[in-house]
C-alpha cells in the first residue's frame, strides 16, 4: 500500500468500504469507473448494496460503459439504481431496465464527456474510481479503464478512491489521459497517427476532494465472450477477402488502417481471423481490447493498440497481466471521448467493425432493442465509430434462435445506425458492399448475399410488392406490413412465413 500511495498526506484517508459508502446519500448521482467489466469501482458499491437492503437508498449511476456485477447485478437487485448510463451489458439490470424499474440512458459513450461539461449529467456528488496508484505529485492511475473517469474527475465534487493492490503495478504508464478543453475554446485534438501519445500517465485531481481511499484486492469479472464457432470464422474469412479486394482496388495497403472492433462474440472472432493471414503491422484503434487482440500482438500481427479498456477472458487475464511489462509499450489506455472522438475517427481513417441485432433491405441497423422494445446492452461506441470513419462495417449472423428469427428484416424494429453510417455488411452468408449505392442498388445485394436462404423469398416478396405498390418511390416499404415479421414472432415465435409463389 506504502508503494502504491504516493502522496503521503493522503494515508489518513484510508477507511473501510462500509465508512466510504457511507458518505453517498440517498438521490446522489453518482460517477464511477468501469468500462466493459474492466476497472470497474467495486467493494464501494459492494458496501452500497448492503445500505440498500436496510434503508431507502436509490441514486443515478454514471460509468464508462457495462459494469461487472458488483454493480450491473447486485446494485441493481438491491433496487438501488434509479438512472443507469450509458451502457450496460449485465442480464440482471438489463431485466430491471425492460420491467420499467431503473431508467436506461442509452447514449453515445463519446457524448457523455460534453454532457457532463454542460451540467446535463450532473453534479456528480461521488465519483468512485478505482486506481493502481497514486503518483507523489497527486496523479490517479487507473487501472485497466479509463472510460469517462477524466471528466468525471474534474467535475466530481468529492471522489472516493478504490486503490486495487491486486492489479499489476506495470499498468502504470500504459495510460495517456488528454481531456479537451470548454466547446468553443477548445483546440485541435494533437493526433494525426493512432500510435501518438498527447497526455499525462494518470488523472489530476485536487487531493482535497478525495474524502476517502478504500484499500481493495478484487478482481475484475472475466469477460463471457465465447470462442469462434464456424460461422464466425466464416464471416472473418469474408472479411479478410473483401480487404484483399480492397488493396487490388488500391483503397487499402496491407497495413489497412487502424482497426475499430466492437465488443462480443463475433466481432472478437472477426479479429482472430486475421492471426493467420498475410496483412501485418495493423494498429488497433478501438474502444475495448478483448482476447484477439492480445493473440494478435503475440502473432506479430498487430504493432500497437490503444482503446479505453482492456477487457480479458480469465484465461489471458492470467497470461497478460502475469506479462504485462511485455506488452507495455504496444499498448495505451485512452479516456472514451478520446478512443471515440469523432474528431480522430475520421481523421485517422479507421475501420470499425460492429454487430448488428438486425438489419434491413435498405441497410438500416438495430443493435439494441429486441423487437424493437426491449433493450439489449445498448448502442455504445458503435455509433460514434460507425458514423465516422472510413469505413463502417456491421456483422450479424443471418439468423438467431435456432433459425425462427431472420437477422435481415422488411424494415428494422428500431434504428441505431441509419443507412447513411452503414458501409458493408457481413452475415455467415455472404457480403454486401452498399456504399455508393442507391437504397433500391442495395436491396438484391442484402437479401442475395446476406440473408439466409429461408428468407430469401420471403424478404423478395414484400421488395417486389412494396414496389408495385408504391410506384417505384426512393425506399419502398408497405406501411401496414413493414413491421409484421415482428408480430408474428411475437404471435407464432416465428419470423416464417407462407410466401404465395409468384
Ligand atoms: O442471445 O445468447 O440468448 O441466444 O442476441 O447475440 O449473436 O451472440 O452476438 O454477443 O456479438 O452480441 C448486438 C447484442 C451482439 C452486441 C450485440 C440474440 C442472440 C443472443 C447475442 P442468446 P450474438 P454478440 C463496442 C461497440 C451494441 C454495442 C456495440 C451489442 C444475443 O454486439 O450489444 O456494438 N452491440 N458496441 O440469440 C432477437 C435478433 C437477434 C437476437 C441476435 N435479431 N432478435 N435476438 N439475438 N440477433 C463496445 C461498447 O460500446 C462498450
Amino acid at each position: 500500500v506504502q508503494k502504491r500511495l504516493g502522496l503521503k498526506e493522503l494515508e489518513s484517508k484510508i477507511v473501510t468500504a462500509e465508512e466510504a459508502a457511507a458518505l453517498i446519500s440517498n438521490g446522489d448521482v453518482v460517477g464511477m469507473s468501469g468500462f466493459t467489466r474492466a476497472g470497474d469501482a467495486k467493494v464501494v458499491p459492494m458496501a452500497l448494496v448492503e445500505r440498500a437492503k436496510n434503508e431507502e437508498f436509490k441514486i443515478d449511476v454514471y460509468t464508462g460503459a457495462s459494469l461487472g456485477p458488483e454493480v450491473d447485478k447486485y446494485l441493481a437487485e438491491a433496487g438501488a439504481i434509479r438512472k443507469r448510463g450509458p451502457f450496460q451489458g449485465d442480464a440482471g439490470i438489463r431485466n430491471l431496465i425492460n420491467s420499467g424499474d431503473i431508467l436506461y440512458v442509452d447514449a453515445h459513450l463519446s457524448h457523455n464527456a460534453e454532457l457532463v461539461r454542460q451540467g446535463i449529467i450532473g453534479p456528480i456528488k461521488y465519483l468512485i474510481l478505482e486506481a493502481v496508484a497514486i503518483t507523489e505529485d497527486g496523479l490517479i492511475i487507473p487501472t485497466n479503464s479509463v472510460g469517462n473517469s477524466p471528466i468525471f474527475a474534474e467535475y466530481a465534487e468529492n471522489i472516493i478512491i478504490e486503490l486495487n493492490i491486486s492489479h499489476p503495478e506495470a499498468l502504470i504508464g500504459i495510460h495517456d489521459i488528454y481531456v479537451p478543453g470548454e466547446q468553443g475554446k477548445r483546440e485541435a485534438i494533437p493526433m494525426t497517427d493512432a500510435m501518438q501519445r498527447l497526455g499525462d500517465i494518470g488523472i489530476k485531481v485536487d487531493p482535497a476532494k478525495i474524502k476517502a481511499i478504500v484499500i481493495s484486492e478484487e478482481p475484475d469479472a472475466p469477460s463471457l465472450i465465447v470462442p469462434p464457432d464456424e460461422e464466425t470464422q466464416t464471416m472473418a474469412n469474408i472479411l479478410l477477402d473483401f480487404f484483399r479486394d480492397e488493396i487490388k482496388a488500391g483503397r487499402l495497403t496491407k497495413q489497412l488502417m487502424p482497426l475499430q472492433s466492437g465488443v462480443g462474440s463475433v466481432a472478437n472472432a472477426v479479429l482472430d481471423g486475421f492471426a493467420d493471414s498475410e496483412f501485418e503491422d495493423l494498429i488497433v484503434a478501438s474502444e475495448v481490447l478483448q482476447d484477439a487482440v492480445f493473440n494478435l500482438i503475440d502473432a506479430g500481427k498487430v504493432k500497437f493498440a490503444a482503446a479505453t479498456s482492456i477487457t480479458l477472458t480469465e484465461e489471458l487475464q492470467q497470461k497478460v497481466y502475469g506479462n504485462l511489462e511485455k506488452y507495455a509499450d504496444k499498448i495505451c489506455l485512452r479516456p472514451q471521448e478520446i478512443s471515440n472522438h469523432p474528431e480522430l475517427i475520421r481523421r485517422l481513417g479507421l475501420i470499425s467493425i460492429n454487430t448488428a441485432l438486425e438489419l434491413d433491405i435498405y441497410g438500416n441497423v438495430n443493435s439494441t432493442h429486441v423487437s424493437g422494445t426491449r433493450m439489449m446492452n445498448g448502442i455504445g461506441g458503435s455509433g460514434d465509430f460507425a458514423r465516422n470513419a472510413r469505413l463502417g462495417i456491421f456483422v450479424t449472423k443471418s439468423y438467431a434462435k435456432g433459425g425462427a428469427i431472420s437477422s435481415i428484416v422488411p424494415m428494422v424494429s428500431h434504428v441505431d445506425h441509419t443507412e447513411h453510417d452503414v458501409d458493408v455488411i457481413v452475415t455467415e452468408q455472404g457480403i454486401a458492399d452498399l456504399r455508393g449505392l442507391a437504397p433500391k442498388e442495395r436491396v438484391p445485394l442484402i437479401i442475395e448475399n446476406c440473408a439466409h436462404p429461408d428468407y430469401k423469398e420471403q424478404l423478395w416478396d414484400y421488395y417486389n410488392r412494396a414496389v408495385e405498390a408504391t410506384g417505384n418511390h426512393q425506399t419502398p416499404h408497405l406501411l401496414e406490413e413493414a413491421l409484421s415479421w415482428h408480430v408474428n414472432l411475437a404471435k407464432n415465435k416465428t419470423m416464417k412465413k407462407e410466401v404465395a409463389k409468384a
